[in-house]
């Protein structure tokens, strides 16, 4: 340990400690922003470009970067003094000289980090007013938008985009004041290999990275008289959207979004959990027959559609191991435009799907060529957690205030297995309880399967089934799925079946969810929410969705069949 002094408190540290980690031990707070600490990925980013957390260190004629700077036995550290808050407001003024001045109508006004920061150090005045970088802004994709004159080089989406998620899409090209963040060769994001994760979006201070907006289509489409609206929300938002207005991160507010979304005037208020049981059907049946008649293991969970665009790209050699079933907001659609259609005389010309996902990568996914019947996509617009939360307050709907209300039925039940697809682990285990019973006609009993849960980045578990020891693992972060799959192909792993969620966390961390500003705690404490869900539900396995059985009965028959195959399967592209 290293005893340090931070403005005459002591306090003792591990050696290699940073000032900044010493003096947060102290409850001192140091002004940062280049600095983001995601301590459930051990992943720190180290660059200390902007040097807005300087202090001042006994001895040194420097100030030195707290974030970036090892305590020493006896180092005696000063964070406040004028020398410091000059030096700090100053690197801000010249941050700002060359940063766009239209907080009003930025996407980010209230939610930036560089506005905070300006607020807190208390700059009025923006000094050496010169030349402004201008870049073209890049909207190629569906996903992500990238504007680089709001950009202050602090390289959090290099340090997620290459160390936590191995795509290598981002990071600085040209030098001195032409820098700037982009794909090599500067190419449009479309035309790169990016996942649209969205998690350099996450972790952007500023508006430098933010999602394509797509309320205005969604307003649209509720205003359009000819059109039957239908709204499905993805199991992790429900954690989270929340947040949005003032409540506790992982505050369960389902009853309050089936009702805020009415207030909006959607037709018809479903649940993306229900179709999140009818993938489990899908993906359980496929991965039985696939022991059962010698197919290809392990098996890879489809859903997630970053990690479907990563094997794509990176592992196109390996393209017959994913399941084929769709991702379950795409199952839904289907469903929506064809048995629901039916069920209710509706023209599926007439119907508009609509999708809150905590997800950026789904905007992407909406617009792929296999997920259309005739030409017309599945699901029509994809709106994000933060989109929601912007139409709700746009509307005047203070979601806190509400009484709770039902999903509409028959495609808003949903079992807690449906509910746990929000959170790392939680696909392979709700498949495990569906698969176990199917294999084995018994009854499953302990229904949670702990070794699955929790932020590990690769987690395992063996199950036994019928005597065999099916061996099970769980990846989430894209850096981790990459490690799977290099020893699946070097022929290092034994796996059956596998989960991977291309977002830290699984979908409660995706990119479109509120921003977390890098505390990881959010997290934690949004998948808390997640399994108390499940625990709260009366029926916790897929198969036993009552409204599921009945759409099997009714319109697909067996599950794996044929008409399931033509409506609820896709294929995978190089
Ligand atoms: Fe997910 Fe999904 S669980 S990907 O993380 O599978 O976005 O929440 O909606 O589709 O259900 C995201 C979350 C979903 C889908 C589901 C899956
Ligand atoms: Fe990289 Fe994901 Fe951002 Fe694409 S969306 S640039 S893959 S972090």
């Amino acid at each position: 340990m290293v005893n340090v002094t931070i403005n005459d408190n002591q306090i003792a540290v591990e050696e290699g400690s940073t000032i900044l980690e010493a003096a947060k031990a102290l409850n001192i707070r140091i002004p940062t922003l280049c600095h983001l600490d995601l301590h459930n990925l051990k992943m720190v980013n180290e660059v200390a470009s902007c040097r807005i957390c300087v202090v001042e260190v006994a001895g040194r004629r420097n100030l030195a970067p707290a974030c970036a700077t090892p305590v020493f036995e006896g180092m005696q550290v000063t964070t406040n003094t004028l020398r410091c808050i000059k030096a700090r407001r100053r690197v801000l003024e010249l941050l700002l000289s060359n940063h766009p001045k239209d907080c009003l109508i930025c996407e980010k006004n209230q939610d930036c980090e560089l506005q905070s920061l300006a607020a807190e150090l208390n700059v009025r005045e923006i000094k050496n007013q010169g030349e402004m970088s201008k870049h073209p802004r890049d909207t190629s994709s569906k996903s992500i938008v990238r504007n680089m004159d709001k950009c202050i080089l602090c390289r959090r989406c290099e340090t997620m985009c290459n160390k936590v998620q191995t795509v290598n899409v981002l990071s600085a090209i040209h030098r001195g004041f032409n820098t700037v963040m982009a794909p090599s060769m500067n190419l449009p994001m479309h035309e790169t290999t990016c996942t649209f994760c969205g998690q350099c979006v996450a972790v952007c201070p500023t508006a430098a990275l933010t999602e394509v907006n797509n309320v205005p289509k969604v307003w649209d489409a509720l205003y359009n008289e000819k059109k039957f609206v239908m709204v499905q929300t993805a199991p992790a938002v429900r954690v989270a959207l929340g947040e949005e207005f003032g409540a506790e991160p992982g505050t369960l507010v389902t009853g309050k979004m089936a009702a805020a979304l009415r207030r909006l005037g959607f037709n018809a208020v479903f649940d993306t959990d229900f179709a999140a049981d009818l993938t489990i059907m899908e993906e359980a049946a496929e991965f039985a027959h696939r022991l059962q008649h010698g197919g290809k293991l392990p098996i890879l969970t489809s859903c997630c559609p970053a990690w479907v665009k990563f094997f794509e790209h990176q592992f196109s050699d390996m393209l017959d191991i994913p399941s084929t079933c769709k991702s379950p907001h795409e199952m839904f659609g289907v469903i929506a435009k064809t048995y629901y259609a039916e069920k209710m005389g509706l023209d599926p010309e007439n119907i508009y799907v609509v999708s809150v996902m905590p997800c950026l990568a789904k905007k992407y996914e909406a617009a792929r060529p296999e997920l259309t019947q005739d030409e017309a996509p599945d699901v029509d617009t994809v709106i994000t957690t933060r989109e929601l939360a912007q139409m709700l307050k746009e509307a005047n709907i203070d979601l806190m205030t509400l009484e709770d209300e039902e999903f509409d039925n028959p495609l808003g039940e949903s079992s807690g297995a449906g509910v746990i697809f929000g959170a790392t682990g939680g696909v392979i285990e709700a498949a495990l309880r569906t698969a176990y019973e199917w294999l084995t006609n018994e009854t499953l009993e302990k229904v949670d399967f702990y070794d699955l849960r929790g932020f590990e980045g690769i987690k395992e578990a063996t199950v036994n089934i019928n005597g065999a020891d099916i061996k099970i693992a769980v990846a989430h972060g894209l850096g981790n799925a990459r490690r799977l799959l290099e020893d699946i192909r070097d022929g290092k792993a034994d796996y059956h079946a596998i989960e991977i969620m291309a977002c830290p966390g699984g979908c409660i961390g995706g990119g479109g969810q509120p921003y977390h500003h890098g505390d990881m705690e959010i997290l934690r404490k949004r998948m808390e929410g997640i399994y108390t869900e499940d625990k709260n539900k009366v029926i916790r396995k897929s198969h036993e969705n009552p409204y599921i059985k009945k759409l099997y009965e009714e319109y697909l028959g067996e599950p794996y069949g044929e008409k399931a195959h033509k409506l609820l399967h896709t294929h995978y592209v190089k």
